[in-house]
């Protein structure tokens, strides 16, 4: 059975999300963050980075959250969750998927730590500022990320954790899809352990 080690308040929460989702048995291991937010030293210990999420699956230990979720739902589920290259969402699921990781936790990150050292913004919109309004024009044209279906791209955006960053007032697309997606079974359990 898959052992997932969830890191509170992390990205690993993606992983649970995912096992909800596909019906897959696991275990969970939780770990509590440092006072400094890192990860304890058990948790360093289980890969060479030392960050979170991380399964075990038998012999293999993977880190990684986008590694995981594609191993995950090709080795355990068949595929669910992820369209194929000749299905019409396959671009759009690729793109999303990619972006979550590549683009948009960057984008954050640059804007909490230039926030946190007073540094200024920079010109508008900033690429945060982008990142929202392209995720707002997305669910504009669909219900979910990759398109018509809930995929493993909805999973790696996990926009229910990034909630609170949003001015939902404004942005009345992102507004309804986390409407849809916290009322998903699966994220409520989810919600429940993470
Ligand atoms: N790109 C990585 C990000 C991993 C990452 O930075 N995880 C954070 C939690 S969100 C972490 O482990 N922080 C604690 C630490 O670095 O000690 C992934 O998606 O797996």
């Amino acid at each position: 059975m898959l052992t997932i080690h969830h890191l509170r308040q992390s990205v690993s929460d993606r992983v649970i999300w995912l096992c909800e989702e596909l019906g897959l048995p696991y275990r969970l291991e939780t770990y509590d963050r440092e006072p400094s937010m890192a990860a304890p030293p058990p948790y360093k210990a289980l890969t060479r980075f030392g960050t979170a999420p991380v399964i075990t699956d038998g012999a293999l230990t993977l880190g990684e959250s986008g590694a995981i979720v594609e191993y995950v739902c090709r080795k355990h589920a068949g595929g669910r969750l992820m369209p194929g290259a000749d299905h019409a969402d396959f671009a759009d699921y690729l793109f999303w998927f990619h972006f979550a990781n590549g683009s948009m936790v960057p984008a954050f990150m640059i804007e909490h730590v230039t926030t946190a050292a007073g540094i200024p913004a920079g010109p508008s919109p900033t690429r945060g500022e982008r990142v929202v309004a392209m995720i707002e024009a997305r669910l504009g044209e669909a219900p979910y990320f990759a398109g018509s279906e809930f995929t493993a791209a909805d999973v790696m955006m996990a926009l229910p954790r990034l909630a609170e960053r949003f001015d939902l007032d404004a942005l009345p697309n992102i507004r309804g899809y986390l409407d849809r997606v916290t009322a998903r079974p699966a994220w409520q359990r989810t919600d429940a352990l993470r």
